[in-house]
């Protein structure tokens, strides 16, 4: 049973003009059904063939030889998991439980925020910025490439930003802090994190 793209959580022009119907029909439309087909090809007849996502990036990410299939199955999942961390207005400060373990592990939202901004600013070329929980604390990851924190043994991911160039390219050039502020003020879809957080304590 191959990979299949996994449906939008909203239509390609929902999360305009924060980030435009063009750069979805590229980035989900191309990219991430790139990443799916490629993986397909690399498994097919192989031993990870039949095997759930995660089984396959936690195999491959402990097999030097298997780094293409490491890079388009955590790719996968990566943007995937990207997708679901935004919403149509969305974005600003959080409510719910995530709302009080920022403010008790970060000090206060503004603080969270220029961290995470910190990491994903600080991810020279291509790569991700995160959220986690881990030890029961929240914390900030940069990946760069496809790497992703499912790999880190006690860390859950609990929300992600891409920071690829292909993630903001077509609707903000070369800011990276004007996308990331927008996806910050706009975008981040706190009911997915706070159910993230939920299920990880
Ligand atoms: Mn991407």
């Amino acid at each position: 049973m191959a990979f299949e793209l996994p449906p939008l959580p909203y239509s390609r022009d929902a999360l305009a003009p924060a980030i435009s119907e063009e750069t979805l029909n590229f980035h989900y439309g191309k990219h991430h059904q790139a990443y799916v087909n490629n993986l397909n090809k690399m498994i097919e007849g192989t031993e990870l063939e039949g095997k759930s996502l995660e089984e396959i990036i936690a195999a491959a990410s402990k097999d030097s030889s298997k780094a293409g299939i490491f890079n388009n199955s955590a790719q996968v999942w990566n943007h995937t998991f990207y997708w679901h961390s935004m919403k149509p207005g969305g974005g600003g400060k959080p409510s719910g439980a995530i709302a009080d373990k920022i403010d008790a592990d970060f000090g206060s939202y503004e603080k969270f925020a220029d961290e995470f901004k910190a990491a994903g600013g600080g991810q020279f070329g291509s790569g991700w910025a995160w959220l986690v929980l881990k030890d029961g604390k929240l914390g900030i990851r940069k990946t760069p490439n496809a790497e992703t924190p499912l790999t880190e043994p006690g860390a859950t991911p609990l929300l992600t930003m891409d920071v690829w160039e292909h993630a903001y390219y077509l609707d903000y050039q070369n800011s990276r802090p004007n996308y990331m502020q927008a996806f910050l003020d706009d975008l981040i879809n706190w009911d997915f994190v706070n159910q993230n957080l939920a299920d990880a304590s």
